[in-house]
């Protein structure tokens, strides 16, 4: 059975008739996990809760009817990204147009056939799963598995509006793996992939705090963001950073700071507004990791 049809996907049928409900779940108990309301209120809470993939949606409740919910579901992020199926017993081409303009994937006239419910629920949630699918492959980066740069691009930008309104301020690290060039010149570029991989792995292991990012910005350079931090905290995770790195003791004899493979961090720090933007951020911190690089390498600075 694929992975779209198991207990890792979860449908939330919400209709006002539990014995349709009870009918329902009978039908589909073998495509995932099944999550039930008898009413809109409820079904928001759980949709939010649970994240459901798929929800089979009743048109006809009351006070909060299927329209309603379904908009709210579109609305909001906070729901996830659930494909929605109407059904309703008041069929005709008006209805099924409102239901397709309410943000739904599919309609099912009611009463229904329990083949046709079972091959539509299949079909979308297999465009669910491609669909996260794809968008998981266009954020991360295929060799180290860590976000991307169109990815940390995006996050930074929204980070820092967040931030902004909040007036708190946005930290970064940029990460720069030293003389890298003579570690694949001395031992190749399948052990200098390799310690690519476990460098990220490091950086990603030491990244802890909810909030945090760690991507691969480019060829040997990662980037992180750190919200809500003070200088003294972002210098104190620089430091841990370099030592993380340094503690893995993966040999670089052809390193010219050191006998094993070290990193140079560049920090910047500030509160958003509106005088300054996410590229000024990048570029002190780029700044700073040249300085780095220019003192010796092997360690991180402002
Ligand atoms: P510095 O200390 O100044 O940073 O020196 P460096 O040699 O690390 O800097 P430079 O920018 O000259 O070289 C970066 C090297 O990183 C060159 C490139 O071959 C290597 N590199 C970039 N991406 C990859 C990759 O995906 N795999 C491997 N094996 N090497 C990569
Ligand atoms: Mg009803
Ligand atoms: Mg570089
Ligand atoms: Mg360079
Ligand atoms: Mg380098």
């Amino acid at each position: 059975m694929p992975a779209y049809l198991s207990k890792q996907s979860s449908i939330l049928i919400v209709d006002d008739d539990i014995n349709l409900i009870h009918m329902l779940s009978q039908i589909l108990k073998d495509f995932g996990r099944i999550l039930f309301a008898t009413g809109g209120e409820k079904a928001l809470e759980i949709a939010k809760e649970q994240k459901p993939d798929l929800i089979l949606l009743d048109v006809e409740m009351a006070p909060m009817d299927g329209y309603e919910v379904c908009r709210s579901l579109k609305h909001d992020d906070a729901f996830g990204n659930c494909a929605i199926i109407f059904m309703t017993a008041n069929v005709g081409m008006e209805v099924e147009v409102a239901c397709l303009d309410a943000g739904a994937v599919d309609f099912i006239a009611k009463p229904f056939n329990p083949p046709v419910v079972r091959a539509r629920v299949r079909t979308h949630l297999r465009l669910k799963h491609n669909s996260a699918a794809l968008e998981s492959l266009a954020q991360h980066d295929a060799m180290t598995g860590l976000y991307n740069r169109g990815y940390f691009n995006q996050a930074i930008e929204s980070e820092y509006r967040r931030l902004q309104r909040h007036h708190l301020p946005l930290g970064i690290a940029l990460v720069d793996i030293d003389y890298f060039k003579n570690y694949n010149d001395s031992y190749g570029h399948i052990a200098g992939d390799a310690t690519l991989i476990a460098v990220a792995k490091a950086l990603e292991l030491a990244t802890k705090r909810p909030g945090e990012l760690v991507a691969r910005y480019g060829g040997e350079e990662f980037v992180v963001l750190l919200p809500q931090v003070d200088k003294s905290i972002l210098l104190q995770y620089g430091l841990m950073l370099c030592e993380t790195v340094r503690a893995l003791q993966i040999p670089h004899t052809a390193s010219r700071c050191s006998q094993h493979i070290t990193i140079s961090v560049g920090l910047s720090l500030m509160t958003p507004s509106q005088d300054t933007s996410p590229s000024k951020l990048l570029e002190q911190a780029d700044r700073a990791l040249y300085q780095a690089k220019n003192n010796g390498r092997n360690r991180c600075q402002f």
